[in-house]
């Protein structure tokens, strides 16, 4: 990932050097750009438009709020904030939602949470706990979350670093149980490493981390800010296991591609650690926030958008497995949701990414060889197939 103090065409500071299109407007798996020119989405703002553009019930519910109230101080309660959590917590299996904004104010949270417990349910002696996470992990880009990247690019110059996390490689299980003392209060893992490159672990291995983590009397904190709610056809990712960790961090599409919208979402016994006004945010929950989150949580409750996911992604995996040889070193995917490493005798991520945008196809490189590809899950299979012919010519030179 290439870093730009400030992009070309704006003095907007931007953490990557941007693709040069400038959105103006977009539909479904579509964003039209200041030209004019078309361009199919298949990063959907990393798994944030979910539903696609201006989903229209997303947008209807948005407008029907904002004619109503927006935003509350925390003092008080809107009326869409219990039926927002009631719902987002029977999504989950879960009885308690700590609504956010971010995802990486969601993961912050998580850690606050972690730590509270770890100090006032398990008795780590204070100032002493210590959470387990990945090699290759991307959480967000506070100073906090950066102390535990292994990204240079995400964390130089960004010191001093919070203290209290140890890293392990991502996907050995017997790696964490080994990095486990009596001082370790949580396990924090993406169940699917997004910026990463789409990393899936082995076969069994949240299985192990959640038995690990029992045993152990550890919190097991999954984030599925990104790999969840339908991205990889299920509400998520942890279900492709069945495994249910102790908290859900959600983030992204929770917003319907509105507004942000995070969350936090675990039982009594750990959540309920946190004392009233210990914690909160400004907007978290607000009444705009908590409506469209609300209608997001309904959509997911049919099943549809994990079925298409399911569907649409082994219809894009059969497509990919077809390039392998051909410009493509390697595919990984699961549910709508693939990386794709260039052959580099093809060129870089990057340069395959500007070559696909001029051929009007919108995808990231991450971390050098890599594309991203995760398009919103309304996407139909005749776009998906005119990606991947224009993915076919630009390989082919
Ligand atoms: C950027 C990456 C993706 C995330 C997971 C927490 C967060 C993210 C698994 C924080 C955010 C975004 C951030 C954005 C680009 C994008 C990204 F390239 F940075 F790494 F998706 F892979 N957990 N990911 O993926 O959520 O605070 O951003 O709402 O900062 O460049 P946030």
């Amino acid at each position: 990932m290439t870093t730009a103090a400030v992009s070309t065409e704006a003095h907007v500071a931007q953490n990557y050097s941007p693709l040069p299109v400038t959105v103006a407007s977009g539909e479904g798996a579509w964003v039209t750009d200041v030209e004019g020119k078309r361009y199919l989405d298949l990063l959907a703002a990393y798994s944030a438009v979910n539903f696609g553009h201006r989903h229209p019930e997303l947008v209807s519910t948005a407008k029907a709020q904002l004619d109503r109230v927006t935003l509350v101080s925390r003092a008080f309660m809107s009326d869409r904030l219990e039926p927002f959590a009631e719902a987002l917590a029977r999504l989950c299996g879960k009885e308690i939602v700590l609504p956010m904004n971010t995802g990486a104010e969601a993961v912050e949270t998580g850690i606050k949470v972690a730590r509270a417990w770890g100090y006032r349910v398990k008795g780590i002696a204070p100032g002493k706990a210590r959470i387990v996470v990945a090699a290759g992990n991307f959480h967000g880009r506070t100073t906090t979350i950066v102390s535990f990247s292994d990204d240079d690019s995400a964390r130089d110059d960004f010191g001093p670093y919070t203290p209290g996390f140890d890293v392990v490689p991502f996907g050995d299980a017997d790696a964490i149980a080994a990095a486990i003392t009596d001082d370790t209060a949580a396990v924090l893992v993406e169940p699917i490493q997004g910026e990463a490159g789409v990393i899936i672990p082995p076969e069994g291995y949240l299985t192990r981390v959640r038995e690990i983590c029992t045993e152990k009397n550890v919190l097991f904190i999954a984030d599925e800010i990104q790999a969840g709610l339908g991205r990889v056809g299920e509400t998520f990712a942890c279900d492709r296991e069945g495994v249910v960790p102790d908290l859900y961090l959600l983030g992204k599409a929770l917003g319907g591609g509105i507004l942000p919208v995070s969350a936090v979402v675990g039982d009594r016994d750990v959540l309920g650690v946190i004392r009233p006004g210990e914690h909160g945010s400004t907007f978290g929950g607000n009444p705009l926030a908590a409506a469209v989150g609300l209608r997001v949580v309904e959509m997911l409750e049919t099943g549809e958008f994990q079925e298409r996911a399911r569907t649409l992604g082994a219809h894009l995996d059969a497509g990919l497995q077809k390039l392998l040889g051909h410009g493509v070193t390697a595919v990984r995917v699961a549910g709508l949701w693939a990386g794709v490493d260039i052959d580099p005798a093809r060129g870089t991520g990057r340069e395959i990414s500007e070559k696909l945008m001029e051929r009007g196809v919108l995808v990231k490189d991450t971390h050098g060889q890599t594309i991203r590809i995760a398009p919103p899950l309304v996407i139909r299979s005749t776009e998906i197939d005119w990606a991947l012919e224009q993915l076919r010519l630009v390989l082919e030179g």
